[in-house]
Formats: C-alpha cells, sequence, structure tokens
C-alpha cells in the first residue's frame, strides 16, 4: 500500500483551519488538521514544502516510523510549527489505518472506557452579572463544566477571555481587522483583588454540583499565583489554568506548597520534554496539550501514558482554534483514555463548519459521544472549502499599565 498524493487547504468559516488529506493507492484517505492558530501559513508550509514530498511512494500503515523520520531525520526538532505539521499527518495515518480496520479509532487504542467525555464551555462577562447569566445560559443546555471569565473593574480593556458585550467567546481569539495585533492592558493588583471575590460569589450562586474552572492565561508572577491559588481554594474549583508562564517548569514548585487547588497547564506544549518534568513531580493535575500542535496522536498518547503514571488526567485544549479533524482524533483518545479527565469543547457546530466537516461525533448533556464511524469520523467536503481562503489574523498583545510588555 502507497501514499499517492497529499494535499492541504487553508481555510474556514470564521477561522483558517489548516486541513490536510492524504490519499492512498487503494482509495481509502485520511484527514489532518494543522491549525496553528494565527500562525497558519506556516505548518501548512512546512507540510507542502517537506513533509508531503517525503510521503509519498511510503506505506501509510507505517504511522510509527513515519513519525520517527520526520521527528528523528529533521536535525532541528520539535516546536509548534513543525509539530503541528507532524501532527496532521499523523493524524492522517490512523484514520487510514481505523478506516482499513473498520474499525472507530478508539478501538485501535483498547477499546472504550466510557459512555461519553465531560466537557467544559466556555462563559463569558463584561462583568460579573453578565458573566452569571452565561454560566446560566450553558447550564441550561446541559454541561455540567464551565470555564469562566470576567471583565475585570478599573482593567482599561477586556481581560484574557472575555468577549465584547455582545460577542460570542468564538470571536475573540483572532481578530481579523489586521495582521497588526491590538493591544491590552493587564492589571495584576486589579485582577488579584477581585477574581477570588468572584469566583466565590459564582459558587454561591451556583452551588456545589457545578464544576467552575478559570483559565489565568500565564499572566501572573510564581509568588502571586501561589497567592492567588490559596485565596480561591474555598471555591473548589475543577481546575485553575496556566496560573504562571508555562515554559517555566520550576514556577509550580511554590504554589503547590501553599494549595492543593487542581492545577492545569500545557495548551502551549508541543512535545513531552515540555511537560515532562511537570509530570513527574507531580505538579500539575491536567495535561492540556492538543493533538493539533504536540506531534499528532502518536506523540500525545505517550503523553497520556506518561500522566497515568503520575496520577496526572487529560484536559486538551479544545479551543475554536481546532478544526473538528483534531477535535474527533481528541474525541477518540477521551474514549479510550484511562486517565481521562475532561475536554474543553466549544460548539464549532455552526451549519457552516458542518457542511465543511461532516461528522457523527455529538454533544449530548455536556458529554461528547463519540462516533462509531471507521476512522476519525470527521469528513472534508473539498467543494465546500473552494468558498473559503487564508484571511491574515493576530492574537492581542498585552502590555502593563506603563507599557511593559506581558504574556498573552
Ligand atoms: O490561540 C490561543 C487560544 O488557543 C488560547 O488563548 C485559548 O487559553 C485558551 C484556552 O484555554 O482555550
Ligand atoms: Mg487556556
Amino acid at each position: 500500500m502507497k501514499i499517492t498524493d497529499a494535499k492541504v487547504f487553508v481555510g474556514g468559516p470564521g477561522k483558517n483551519y489548516v486541513t490536510l488529506k492524504v490519499m492512498t493507492d487503494q482509495g481509502v484517505y485520511g484527514l489532518g488538521d494543522a491549525s496553528l492558530n494565527n500562525r497558519e501559513t506556516l505548518p501548512a508550509a512546512y507540510l507542502n514544502d517537506y513533509l508531503i514530498p517525503n510521503l509519498i511512494g511510503r506505506d501509510p500503515r507505517n504511522s510509527e516510523d513515519l513519525w520517527q523520520y520526520f521527528y528523528r531525520g529533521a536535525y532541528f526538532r520539535r516546536g509548534p510549527i513543525a509539530m503541528a505539521a507532524f501532527g496532521a499527518v499523523d493524524m492522517a495515518l490512523w484514520d487510514i489505518k481505523a478506516k482499513l480496520a473498520g474499525m472507530p479509532l478508539y478501538q485501535l487504542f483498547g477499546g472504550k472506557s466510557r459512555d461519553g467525555a465531560l466537557v467544559y464551555a466556555h462563559a463569558t462577562g463584561s462583568d460579573l452579572e453578565d458573566l452569571m447569566n452565561s454560566i446560566a445560559h450553558y447550564q441550561a443546555l446541559g454541561y455540567k463544566a464551565v470555564r469562566v471569565q470576567c471583565g475585570i473593574p478599573g482593567m482599561p480593556t477586556a481581560s484574557y477571555g472575555v468577549a465584547d458585550k455582545g460577542l460570542s467567546d468564538k470571536q475573540f481569539i483572532t481578530d481579523f481587522s489586521g495582521i497588526v495585533p491590538k493591544e491590552e492592558i493587564w492589571d495584576t493588583d486589579k485582577y488579584m483583588r477581585f477574581m477570588p471575590d468572584a469566583l466565590a460569589q459564582i459558587r454561591d450562586r451556583f452551588g456545589p454540583d457545578l464544576k467552575i474552572l478559570h483559565d489565568v492565561h500565564h499572566r501572573l508572577l510564581p509568588r502571586e499565583a501561589a497567592q492567588f491559588a490559596k485565596a480561591v481554594e474555598p471555591v473548589g474549583l475543577f481546575w485553575l489554568e496556566d496560573p504562571t508562564p508555562a515554559d517555566d517548569q520550576d514556577a509550580l514548585k511554590l504554589l503547590r506548597q501553599h494549595s492543593t487547588v487542581p492545577i492545569a497547564i500545557g495548551e502551549v506544549f508541543n512535545s513531552i520534554w515540555d511537560c515532562k518534568q511537570l509530570i513527574e513531580n507531580e505538579l500539575i493535575d491536567f495535561i492540556r496539550v492538543a493533538v493539533t500542535y504536540a506531534g499528532g496522536i502518536t506523540h500525545v498518547k505517550r503523553i497520556v501514558d506518561l500522566c497515568a503514571l503520575h496520577h496526572v488526567r487529560t484536559g486538551f485544549h479544545g479551543a475554536p482554534s481546532h478544526s473538528p479533524i483534531s477535535m474527533a482524533a481528541q474525541a477518540h483518545l477521551n474514549a479510550w483514555a484511562p486517565n481521562f479527565g475532561i475536554q474543553e469543547y466549544l460548539v464549532l457546530g455552526t451549519p457552516e463548519c458542518d457542511a465543511l466537516f461532516p461528522s457523527k461525533h455529538r454533544l449530548e448533556q455536556g458529554m461528547m459521544i463519540v462516533s462509531d464511524e471507521p476512522g476519525l469520523g470527521v469528513d472534508f467536503d473539498e467543494n465546500e472549502a473552494k468558498q473559503y481562503s487564508y484571511k491574515p489574523g493576530s492574537h492581542p498583545v498585552v502590555r502593563l499599565e506603563d507599557g511593559t510588555l506581558w504574556n498573552y
């Protein structure tokens, strides 16, 4: 069996999805997602210029060897661009393998460990009342877990994860008004004064059963993060995400000495080497990697297995950056993983998105039900894709009030 061709498509409804389609001489094809948010043309170039020319003629069933070939074979390893490109190839090869087996992908990992996978939605409010309404909205839809992000009184611009009034949070991650990022202002003192009490009020309003998550988005220093975690301890968060910059694997030691709040980190990691120390030292409770930027199913499964040895559960990244292809790959991992925790899931199911990526994966009462179709269980309609093309966009850049650059 041989790979005969592979194509990359960039574009989508309101997003620049990077979709890979790998064709074989037996008519079976596989799909992959390399959508590196706001840097989409780069994994597309890596695929077109380096990986695809090296895929043609190879046996698609040897996904492990091909992964090693691209990773070890490239002298300059890792990094989000290369790992997103390998990730897309890897997803496509697993898709082909499971289609050849006539099985849903999770069967190749060891079958299902659960009927449905708990997901969380994003509630957002420009102020606390607005946020309470947003949480109530998701609860009414059946969600059992909600990430809560709130505008901070006195902060000159919106804080992380907060949509402008009237916009859903799907629309704020990428600003398509140009390639030069907008700038936002961050003030740690105002955040530290407001947010712990806001979280306590949310717990009081919604009671003990709602699973509440909060994302600090790397904005606190280690000592501040420890103080914050200690202050929110009585709220009983499901997790506190990215309290410190993710590059520093030692930063969480201080927090761990002061708080037992569950910590989730890793959406920006792209290799097992970025989280090995965090996992082995049991400094985190949830791993946030995604198949999209962390080398696909082969590499993420390796991370999940290491996590299982250290009581770390999965909480894969599922921001709207990812296309339904990587969300499908994660749905299969979630169905299998013995150490599954939760899945971030932002409803991608607009009619345009469903038309571009038809699939039978579905959400029921806040749980993701994996499709039983062979392969990843998601398709890609090339005719639909013709109406979309790449649009430049960016994340905001964050500064302190005095102009100092800060972490987005
Ligand atoms: O592209 C950046 C987003 O993926 C990120 O800001 C989303 O932090 C995020 C989350 O937890 O979903
Ligand atoms: Mg996050």
